[in-house]
């Protein structure tokens, strides 16, 4: 076995799910990851192909400094240098990523405007108390009026943030007023969220915009119109429609599946259907169907964001994150693969055909050649649900070529919404984040950190977000997770509270242990980052940690990035105050005048910057030297010292 190979992934489950896929001779992601290398002059943000006299390919050139005369000629065919190209392909990315998000946002708006106008009989509000507190933040009257006539008028307030053409988004005021008044200085402040996008899209197509500071002035609107509209409508919206996620038991990894009942899987980002899927699956007639084909009932598990979304409501049990989606099929006890939109792999209908897993896509957006598609109603919630759920126990007698399910599963507590952590933090009658400023303040906890996004198969599946995780709970960070990291958090036994003890700091161990949380909160799925915004807003307005986010100690990181969306969100946290470290790759190397404008001059403009550092244990150390960089500036580093030598201390009478 080659030392690639023995480092696929840290996960046990995956590994043996490897073996399996390797002696039936299926190929997954992990093999192509093997075959197939990274062209590098893409991977460095160094090939344009905006224009059909391209693509132009401006590679930096490597091993030696690069003469003047050298870096003049390296431009494409109408003279883009690379730092327009680096610029632009890095713009599109975020273009793409809010696109993703936003359009995900808009979906729910929808969801939410049908069910308001009592077209879809089968949802209603679950969050009144978010409902009447969105209202008032929207300006939307209240009076004695309906949940529904409320919840319409927020509809068509959402829906026109989408489309509105000047102005400012209504979602940017919930920043520190202090946060407000630099994006206006700098011009960011998003209009409407599609303008952001479609303009972003404009300027960087041949021949538009060729300065990279002013591209990347609309890729930071973009972003911001992501991270502080479509993502933050998107939860808003949800948690009224769903429910506010509070702190919930189940359980997460491979071994989740169930040998005996009836397996769906629910793959992708939406939780419309996944919700009426949860609702349904556990019906007594439903489970009588299942009996008379032979299974106990129906099992049903999530996969990647969408999985995040039903854990934080229903509990519902996680099957794996985002490259364990053929995994899951390669067990053989897959009735039906469920998918919506983003992050799914066109590879899984290849690994389904090895097996009797029905492959159903259910989005008009998202169609994959050869699956069977089920289109999703929202008008029809509960009969789309069900028709799905019936394909999949006919399917349950056509298992075949074995059952072989991992054993490997650990149990997480998930549901930390700001609401939640609001609330732990503070009781029903004082809620708020004092405490958590104050163990801040005192030292016991030394900062927060975000650590989030995907899987990457050209890095060990879950190394680096498990490593990075750890090096910062040690050392006494509060880690705030969503997204495919936030599982492989909790496939690492971070997720629930007997962590503080193992793994933490004395400190932070001493805080998780009285409020009785895991060192690592499960804050959702992708678009939920939003909720890290507003719990870092959250501790700015409650005071003793400065007036803006940048001067918080916190950081952000997505050491295994791999989505669109992950660049748009690293963004948007820049953008708002967050020092945020990538690992796995970096796509604008191409370019050093850029990449150091990312990565440097940033930080005078937003009191923040990018840093890309593979890494996992170094990227920690970037990340806690920027917190006690933060902390000195607010004059609390001092508290921090006393706290290290109660540590010694401690150490000693436990010796
Ligand atoms: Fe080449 Fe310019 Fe066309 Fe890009 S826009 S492909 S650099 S000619
Ligand atoms: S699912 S975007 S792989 S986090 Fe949101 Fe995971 Fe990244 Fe998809």
């Amino acid at each position: 076995m080659s030392e690639e190979r023995r480092q696929r992934s840290v996960d046990p489950a995956t590994l043996e799910m490897l073996a399996r896929a390797s002696a039936e001779g299926i190929n997954t992601v992990f093999d192509r990851a093997e075959k197939m290398k990274p062209c590098p002059i893409g991977a460095e943000g160094s090939c344009c192909k905006n224009c059909a006299m391209g693509p132009c390919r401006v590679p930096a050139p490597r091993g030696k400094e690069e003469t003047t005369e050298e870096k003049k000629a390296r431009v494409g065919l109408c003279g883009a240098t690379a730092e327009t190209i680096a610029a632009r392909n890095f713009c599109r990315m975020i273009a793409a990523g809010s696109a993703a998000h936003s359009d995900h946002g808009r979906r729910i708006v929808e969801a939410f405007r049908i069910m308001a106008e009592g077209k879809a009989k089968d949802f209603t509000v679950r969050d009144e108390q978010k409902l009447l507190k969105l209202a008032l933040d929207m300006g939307v009257e209240i009076g004695s009026r309906s949940n529904q006539e409320i919840a319409l008028d927020i509809a068509h307030r959402c829906e026109a943030e989408f489309g509105k053409q000047e102005g400012e988004l209504l979602f940017i005021k919930n920043a520190p007023l202090k946060r407000q008044e630099i994006w206006r200085k700098l011009g960011v402040v998003p209009r409407g969220i599609d303008r952001e996008v479609v303009e972003l899209m404009h300027r960087t197509h041949m021949g538009v915009d060729q300065d990279y500071r002013n591209i990347m002035r609309q890729g930071v609107r973009a972003a911001l119109a992501d991270g502080w509209g479509g993502s933050m409508i998107a939860t808003e919206l949800q948690d009224c429609l769903f429910g506010t996620p509070s702190p919930v038991l189940s359980e997460i990894n491979l071994g989740v599946l169930r040998e005996d009942m009836v397996n769906i899987i629910i793959h992708g980002h939406e939780p419309t259907l996944a919700e009426m899927l949860a609702e349904v699956s556990a019906e007594e007639e439903i489970t009588a169907y299942a009996r008379s084909k032979g299974a106990k009932g129906v099992n049903l598990a999530g996969m990647c964001c969408t999985a995040n979304e039903v854990l934080m409501r229903h509990g519902v049990p996680i099957a794996g994150n985002f490259l364990q989606q053929e995994l899951a099929i390669i067990t053989g006890a897959v009735e039906a693969m469920v998918v919506d939109v983003q992050c799914i792999m066109q590879g899984l209908q290849e690994v389904a055909g090895c097996f009797h897993t029905r492959l159903i896509t259910t989005d008009s957006r998202a169609k994959i050649t050869g699956a069977m598609h089920i289109p999703f109603d929202e008008q029809k919630a509960r009969e789309c649900a069900i028709a799905i759920v019936k394909t999949a126990i006919d399917n349950f007698p056509n298992r075949r070529g074995g059952v072989h399910i991992p054993q490997a599963k650990q149990p997480v507590v998930a549901g930390f919404s700001h609401e939640t952590i609001n609330y732990l933090l503070g009781g029903l009658f004082r809620a708020s984040y004092r405490p958590l400023n104050d163990n801040i303040i005192n030292g016991r906890i030394r900062g927060v950190a975000g650590v989030v996004g995907c899987n990457n198969a050209r890095t060990p599946h879950d190394s680096a977000h498990v490593t990075l995780i750890k090096e910062l709970i040690k050392n006494d960070v509060l880690v705030l997770s969503t997204g495919c990291g936030a599982m492989a958090a909790a496939k690492a036994g971070l997720m629930v509270p007997e962590a503080a003890k193992e793994f933490c700091g004395g400190g932070l161990a001493e805080v998780c242990e009285a409020v009785g949380i895991p060192p690592v909160l499960h804050m959702g799925a992708c678009v939920d980052n939003s909720r890290i915004l507003i719990a870092a807003t959250a501790m700015v307005k409650d005071g003793g940690l400065g007036d803006d986010i940048s001067e918080l100690p916190a950081a952000g990181a997505a050491p295994e990035w791999m989505s669109e969306k992950a660049i748009a969100i690293g963004q948007y946290f820049v953008a708002s105050g967050v020092f945020t470290v990538f690992g796995a790759t970096w796509p604008t190397l191409g370019s050093r005048e850029f990449t150091e404008y990312l990565f440097r001059d940033m930080e005078e403009m937003y009191g923040a910057r990018w840093a890309f550092e593979p890494d996992p244990v170094k990227a920690a150390r970037l990340m806690i030297e920027h917190i006690d960089r933060r902390r000195k500036a607010l004059g609390i580093d001092k508290a921090r010292e006393r706290i290290l030598y109660d540590m010694a201390m401690r150490r000693q009478l436990e010796g």
